[in-house]
């Protein structure tokens, strides 16, 4: 697939995919889409990449929402067909096996608040806003912002949320938990990059084990306990336990091959 609202670089073994429609500050349209669902279920899975960090364009938004002028004239059938696009896509994105971290540079509303929650871990500029405004045009959230709103910061405040459409800023996003780090306006990238930069030094087996028993304890068909137990069994046969457990005892710093 030929990227076209993607912008996609790697620096230092980590993927930046920006989200590059500025103009329409960066809303997700279709072709956005489908391109961000080629990235977490192909591309991004064959690519030697230790992480992924997602952006927007521009010092104005992360994403401004799903393309509101791609909505007209939709029927029931379009809707639901658009919104099970969206939920396997941003289900494709916190499934992925390797840390995904938004960098969250300004608006972050509908579609990129719910873009931004998919993700393992959220850094907000200063100036970085999120809400959920889907009832201001009479609709309700439809890429699972009303189901992953509530994982961060509980049901009250996620109705309230909801219901109002208001706005949080960076830091009361910190204070509920939906933001890891509040940074200067321009260090969301390198603060995103940082942190992954150290998980790279940890064994990714391991790591795409965390990111798999973390996500189980969502998701109701899982026994996220159960889960555990067999990550802990399963990567006691990896070489990269080996590696780990041999450099500690031997005083020095591991070599993973992922393996
Ligand atoms: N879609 C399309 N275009 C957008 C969007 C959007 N979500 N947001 C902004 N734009 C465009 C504007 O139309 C404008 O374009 P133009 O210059 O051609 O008129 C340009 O971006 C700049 O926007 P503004 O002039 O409005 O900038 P302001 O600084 O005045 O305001 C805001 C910034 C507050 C962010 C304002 O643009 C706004 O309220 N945007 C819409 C926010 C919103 O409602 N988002 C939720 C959308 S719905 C959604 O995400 C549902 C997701 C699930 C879909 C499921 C599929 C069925």
């Amino acid at each position: 697939m030929q990227y076209k609202n993607l912008l996609i670089t790697e620096e230092d073994g980590i993927a930046i995919i920006t989200m590059n429609r500025e103009k329409a500050l960066n809303a997700i349209n279709t072709q956005t889409m489908s391109e961000l669902n080629y990235f977490f279920t192909k591309d991004g899975l064959e690519r030697n990449i230790s992480g992924v960090i997602l952006t927007g364009a521009g010092s104005k938004a992360f994403v401004a929402g799903a393309d509101i002028k791609e909505f007209s004239g939709m029927s029931s059938d379009d809707g639901k067909a658009m919104a099970k696009k969206g939920h396997d896509t941003f289900f494709a994105i916190e499934q992925f096996p390797k840390p995904v971290i938004a960098a969250v540079n300004g608006f972050a509303l509908g579609a990129g608040c719910e873009l931004a929650m998919a993700c393992h871990m959220r850094i907000a500029g200063e100036k970085a806003r999120f809400g959920q405004p889907e009832v201001n045009l009479g609709l309700t959230p439809g890429y699972a912002g009303s189901q992953r709103l509530i994982q961060f910061i509980g049901k009250g405040k996620a109705m309230e949320l909801l219901m109002t459409a208001d706005m949080i800023k960076a830091p009361e996003a910190l204070s509920l938990g939906l933001a890891n780090h509040v940074v200067p306006v321009g260090e969301e990238v390198a603060k995103a990059k940082e942190i992954l930069l150290k998980i790279a030094t940890k064994g990714p087996v391991a790591i795409a084990k965390v990111i798999e028993c973390v996500n189980a304890y969502f998701d109701k068909n899982q026994d996220g306990f159960a889960k555990e137990v067999d990550a802990f069994g399963e990567l006691m046969d990896t070489s990269d336990f080996v590696e780990g457990t041999t450099a500690f005892v031997e005083k020095r710093t591991a070599n993973f091959e992922g393996k």
